[in-house]
């Protein structure tokens, strides 16, 4: 079969035509497909190499066109892009003007919802599920599932069906859809639970290891029932059928479910498409909230990412022969863990907490070296950043290192736990600004904002690797909370970076870095712009000085990486030689040091009778897609090419 048979799939009579043998046949054609494209660009390839037997047998079993479906994450949906009809731009995925890689519904009308977070499967699923049953109430009920089955109630007109992992049972909304569920009458989901054992690195225990324990548990009474069998020890055979079925009470996920009035079946094994399709059947007929445990491979077929299903969670473009991946070292990311490596080698008290992003936060060495001082909590970003006051608390330095959307999770617990309670936590915060080809569900636009109005803390938005050295100097002596963002990206030294703008402008440019001050990086007596580049925006302004220089027209150039407390040491040197001042931070709709500027100038204006205009190069506050970052800040206006133009606006 060549790849394009795979368009036939969203043919749905063709589709259902389809004998179980044809199915296995199209599902290893799909997993050659996906590693293919895949190989090419970087994408959630090892979660959708596990998932393709399950839409297979969904769609053999349920209308993608009338059941609601949701997935967690809904990283992990690629077979079903193609089922429902994006065969042919399935190539285009994860690139700008080309498919998301996560559910889209400007996409297409089979996706519901524009997700990518943890543990909003279930939760959205209930909400389906409170709208489409009139009957839905939340009286605490006393249930007795055989009881209830029994009265056979009439089926939803829909099913509603949600796709999660086990990484999913470690989130916090996702227990409390459970614990919702314990306590309401009616309302039927579907719960697929997707258990490969695995987040993103191996998944956090506790009730994930419950339903590997009960997996383990099988396997080791049907090799020991075999070796006795043949053996012809048949009393023993029973007493130890007997012990396991009691073992049940203890160890099993049916235990853990049913006490949530949720129905469980399983574990089965989430390969084999007819017995995903028997299963899938009878929850599709069980009157009730039901549980399908399914276990799958992280990776299954690509023997790279079957053995390192951590480094192909969110692959680098690969060699689709080899599995040969070329990783990036010189990232914020990765000098971010060089240096909390660094500084805990210096001081036993440091600790790094993640949320399940160690690979992605830079902290597989800290983990190594310091695994008594490693704390990953699961896909809890609240608990994290609580756990991190207690710490502090204590006389302890935690570094919460977490990605800068994920935060926003847990931006009542910085607040309330850490800022208000003036604990001096540490916060890693990476991928903040436009992240990229992960678009508007992880772009680290929000928290900054949010950052900015809060009181008696330190924040940073880092541009440069002196910047991220210095801000972590802090660590060990900080007196209040610190907040370093940066973003994803290549790390630059400041030096080099002023290296490069010299010999492109033929001028030796002498400035010395200066780490919580505003850099003065160019000076031009004439001029009369300036612009003042927040952190990340540095390149922009870098390349709009550059063009504009060498068409001979100057500005005055400035640079901060402290947001927070904001240093106003030259501010008014810079108020009274400038009468426009732009500044850049990539930051939506405001940004707090124009702020800053306008207030500090409002009041030399009036004392001084000073003409002074500041105006705001930001981000605008729209929702944007995804693509490269250069792509995106082309897109909505935030690059040098539309600074250059403010600027010769300013000029005239
Ligand atoms: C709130 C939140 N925190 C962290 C992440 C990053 N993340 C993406 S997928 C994933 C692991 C999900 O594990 P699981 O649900 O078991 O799916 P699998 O990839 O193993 O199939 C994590 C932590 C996220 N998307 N959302």
């Amino acid at each position: 079969m060549n790849y394009d048979e795979l368009k036939k799939l969203s043919d749905k009579k063709f589709f259902d035509s389809l004998s179980i043998e044809d199915l296995n046949n199209y599902a290893e054609l799909l997993r050659k497909y996906i590693v293919k494209i895949c190989s090419k660009k970087s994408t959630h390839l090892a979660s959708n190499l596990g998932t393709v037997e399950i839409f297979l047998a969904l769609n053999k079993v349920f209308d993608f066109t009338n059941d609601l479906f949701t997935f967690d994450v809904g990283h992990q949906i690629y077979t079903y892009k193609i089922l429902t009809g994006r065969f042919d731009r399935f190539p285009t995925i994860r690139e700008f003007n080309g498919l998301s890689g996560f559910p889209d519904p400007e996409e297409s009308d089979f996706d519901l919802f524009k997700v990518g977070h943890v543990g909003c499967g279930l939760p959205l699923a209930l909400g389906l599920s409170a709208g489409l049953n009139k009957e839905e109430s939340n009286k605490v009920e006393d249930k007795n599932i055989e009881k209830d089955e029994s009265k056979n109630k009439k089926k939803p007109e829909k099913q509603i069906v949600t796709l999660l992992g086990d990484g999913a049972l470690t989130n916090g909304p996702m227990l409390e859809a459970l614990n919702y569920i314990a306590n309401r009458k009616n309302g039927k989901i579907i719960i697929i639970l997707n258990d490969n054992g695995m987040s993103i690195s191996r998944t956090v225990p506790s009730i994930t290891k419950k339903l590997s324990l009960f997996a383990t548990k099988l396997n080791i009474r049907g090799s020991l029932e075999q070796k006795l069998k043949k053996k012809g020890h048949s009393v023993i055979i029973e007493s130890l059928v007997k012990f396991f079925r009691s073992m049940k009470n203890f160890i099993l996920p049916k235990q853990i479910f049913e006490d949530f009035g949720i129905r469980y079946v399983g574990p089965i094994d989430g390969h084999n498409i007819k017995e995903l399709i028997e299963y899938f059947s009878f929850a599709k007929n069980f009157p009730h909230t039901i549980l399908i445990h399914v276990k799958t491979i992280k990776g299954k077929g690509f023997k790279p990412a079957e053995e390192n299903p951590e480094l192909f969670h969110s692959a680098p473009p690969f060699n689709p022969l080899t599995g040969e991946v070329k990783l990036s070292t010189n990232t914020f990311t990765n000098l971010f863990g060089r240096i909390i490596v660094e500084k805990a080698r210096e001081n036993k008290d440091i600790y790094a907490i993640t949320a399940a992003m160690k690979n992605g936060c830079g902290l597989d060495s800290f983990e190594k070296e310091y695994p008594d001082r490693f704390i990953d909590v699961g896909i809890a970003e609240s608990l994290a950043v609580s756990m991190a006051a207690g710490l502090a608390k204590i006389g302890k330095k935690p570094v919460v290192c977490i990605y800068s959307i994920f935060l926003l999770r847990a931006a009542s617990q910085v607040y309330h736990d850490v800022v208000l309670n003036h604990l001096p936590v540490f916060f890693a915060i990476d991928r903040s600004g436009l992240v990229g080809i992960d678009g508007p569900t992880h772009h680290g636009l929000y928290i900054y904002p949010f950052l900015c109005g809060l009181p008696d803390i330190n924040l940073f938005n880092c541009g440069f690797i002196e910047d991220v050295e210095s801000a972590f100097s802090l660590l060990g002596n900080a007196k209040l909370p610190v907040f370093i963002q940066y973003p994803k990206d290549v790390a630059n030294s400041f030096y080099d970076e002023i290296k490069k703008m010299s010999y492109e402008i033929g001028d030796d440019l002498k400035v010395e870095y200066k780490p919580f001050d505003i850099n003065k990086i160019y000076g031009h007596n004439e001029s009369k712009i300036a612009v003042i580049s927040v952190g990340s925006s540095f390149s922009i302004c870098k390349n709009a000085f550059i063009k504009l220089f060498k068409e001979k027209i100057y500005f005055n150039f400035y640079y901060i990486s402290q947001v927070k407390p904001f240093n106003d040491s030259n501010v008014n040197e810079i108020l009274s030689n400038n009468q426009k001042i732009i500044v850049v931070d990539e930051s939506p709709s405001s940004s707090y040091i124009y702020q800053r500027f306008n207030e500090i100038s409002s009041k030399v204006k009036m004392e001084n009778n000073l003409k002074i205009n500041i105006l705001p190069f930001i981000l605008p506050d729209i929702l944007i897609t995804h693509g490269t970052r250069e792509q995106l800040f082309d897109l909505i206006g935030f690059s040098s090419k539309e600074l250059v133009n403010l600027i010769k606006r300013l000029e005239k």
